[in-house]
């Protein structure tokens, strides 16, 4: 099999204040507990587990407009975009453990600003988090963490002195989503003004999931290949198995969908940075809907770095002689 030979950084982002529930800050230990390095070194990888980043509290924080928590999003991901540039600057692929998804904001930022040229961003997830700061129904940043990165987004965007630091650092036609499924109709408004490339669960139906991210790639690669940020939700994925995540949507991905994007996607040599984001395990209700939630995202993550189920050997095995 093609030996990517991935070295992953792993910087935990224990962090849920960019939604309203807690447990989601547990997220980066109970993944690690799963035994996702020592299963990333059994497929060969080198792994750098840079630990978790320690975020401040920011004491009456009060909403801009109706942006909530602005202080304490905005520090916790200008430290995170630090991290993450590290990391990849270091040598290694940034593997964000979040958190919620408005980590994404400073995972991205900070990625972009370690790459020489643009990057592209593949988004897997029910929703689109595309809401800005003037339309999102409820506030919450892990449901607007792409319009701040936008650039053909950023005259529809207002001041937030908390978010001055973040430049806008990807292109709409450098984005896709996978697996949507619960979209306001605002953001519904923006996918189509940007004209950003989206496969919704529709078109997971229609056309399958092989066509899907052979399309996918098709779209990104038609100009020139630019490096993959893959940024996964865990709740793209149906919630009869993955169960343990905030805002669970009905008709979501199976495993093997799921599983089967990262694998495409790891074939591409083109995979830069990872987040694995919105494992809650407070939001189980038994041990065991936790336990699967955290083992499939432990699967997605396999997947991104290099296993096959079809199996997998090292390059250098030798049969044993008689
Ligand atoms: N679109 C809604 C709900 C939502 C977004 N992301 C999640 N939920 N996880 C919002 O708040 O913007
Ligand atoms: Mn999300
Ligand atoms: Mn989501």
């Amino acid at each position: 099999f093609k030996r990517d030979h991935h070295s992953v950084g792993i910087i935990g982002a224990p962090f849920s204040k960019g939604q309203p529930r807690g447990g989601v800050e547990k997220g980066p230990n109970v993944i690690r507990s799963a035994g996702l390095a020592d299963k990333l070194k059994a497929q060969g990888c080198s792994v750098k587990d840079y630990g978790n980043l320690c975020f401040e509290e920011v004491p009456g924080d009060e909403p801009v407009g109706r942006v909530k928590r602005p202080g304490a999003v905005g520090s916790a991901n200008q430290r995170l975009a630090h991290a993450v540039y590290t990391a990849k600057t270091e040598g290694h692929t940034p593997l964000m453990l979040g958190g919620d998804h408005s980590l994404a904001i400073g995972s991205i930022h900070g990625h972009a600003a370690a790459i020489p040229g643009d990057l592209s961003v593949v988004w897997v997830d029910a929703h689109a988090d595309i809401n800005t700061p003037l339309t999102t129904p409820t506030g919450n940043v892990h449901g607007q963490s792409m319009s701040y990165l936008i650039r053909e987004l950023q005259s529809k965007i207002p001041v937030i002195p908390q978010f001055s630091w973040i430049k806008p650092c990807v292109s709409a036609k450098d984005i896709v989503y996978i697996g949507l499924r619960d979209v306001d109709p605002e953001e519904h408004y923006i996918l189509k003004y940007l004209g950003i490339k989206v496969f919704s669960m529709t078109e997971v139906d229609g056309l399958g999931i092989a066509r899907v991210m052979e399309e996918t790639c098709d779209y990104l690669f038609s100009h020139v290949k630019k490096p993959i940020h893959l940024s996964y939700d865990i709740d793209a994925i149906d919630p009869s198995l993955t169960p343990a995540t905030g805002t669970p949507a009905v008709g979501g991905l199976t495993y093997r969908e799921g599983v089967y994007i990262t694998e495409h996607i790891c074939q591409t040599g083109l995979l830069s940075a990872v987040d694995l984001v919105e494992v809650n395990p407070q939001q189980g209700t038994t041990e065991a809907q936790v336990q699967s939630t955290v083992d499939i995202a432990v699967d997605v993550l396999l997947g991104c770095f290099g296993r096959r189920r079809a199996g997998n050997h090292p390059a250098d095995y030798c049969l044993p002689e008689p």
